[in-house]
């Protein structure tokens, strides 16, 4: 299903748009399962906190339903109205998948990238219902359209939407398992705090496209939908 201008419009000036197509529930079920066994069993790349594994990256890297899921229609069919026909996935950014706890606290406010030149588009799967009670995602709107100069993607986004006075302006985006959430990568966005018993799992991924002006294999990307297409003018 592609997304239609007024969907494609709304996205590029809010900076976020919840797709209109979901995972099915047996397909949220298996990939659930998959990333609690590989979080239990630590298989690396493992992100540890407080003692214990709260995150599994190169999700790429693990094949199976991992990857049927980067690759999916649900993820791909509206992307293609973003991000046009050629698509690569990033693996050098994302690709992990994050198992949340009450003593998580939340994440800082952050933006996934630094510059809108190269910005990407991530997709936040939702294994399980991410309600205001367990942390679900909060954005600011339309800040991925503010000026470009942090340092770094992490850590100083508190600071930053404090200063421009738009910390307040922060909204809640609930999402039902299953549900597929697409951020421009410029906006400063953040887990909220999981003040539940239970757990709160998401998979965050992030896609390019197609890049015509490179002309060399970069193992970081991975072709995932169309194909190559260089259109550089040194070979005229
Ligand atoms: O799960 C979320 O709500 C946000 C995740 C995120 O920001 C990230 O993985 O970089």
């Amino acid at each position: 299903m592609s997304l239609t201008p007024s969907q494609v419009r709304f996205f590029r000036h809010n900076g976020f748009f919840k797709l209109p197509t979901t995972l099915s529930d047996a397909h949220t079920e298996e990939l659930r399962d998959a990333i609690w066994q590989d979080i239990e069993n630590e298989v690396e790349p493992v992100v540890r906190s407080k003692g214990r594994p709260v995150r599994i990256s190169d999700v790429w890297g693990r094949g199976g339903v991992f990857e049927r899921t980067i690759t999916c229609d649900e993820i791909l069919d509206p992307l293609t109205s973003l991000l046009g026909p050629n698509i690569e996935f990033i693996r050098n950014r994302h690709n992990h998948a994050t198992l949340r706890l009450h003593e998580d606290g939340s994440a800082y406010l952050h933006r996934d990238v630094l510059q809108w030149s190269r910005t990407i588009v991530t997709v936040l799967i939702y294994l399980e219902e991410s309600t205001m009670e367990n942390g679900c995602t909060r954005i600011i709107p339309g800040t991925h359209f503010l000026e470009s100069g942090m340092t770094s993607p992490s850590h100083e986004g508190v600071d930053r939407m404090a200063e421009a006075g738009l910390i307040d302006q922060m909204v809640p985006v609930p999402m039902k398992a299953g549900g597929l959430l697409a951020i421009d990568s410029m906006i400063f966005h953040g887990v909220g705090p999981n003040a539940t018993d239970g757990s709160r799992t998401s998979m965050t991924v992030g896609y390019h496209s197609q890049d015509e002006l490179m002309d060399f294999d970069n193992d970081k990307r991975v072709l995932v939908r169309g194909e190559p297409l260089y259109q550089g003018n040194d070979r005229r």
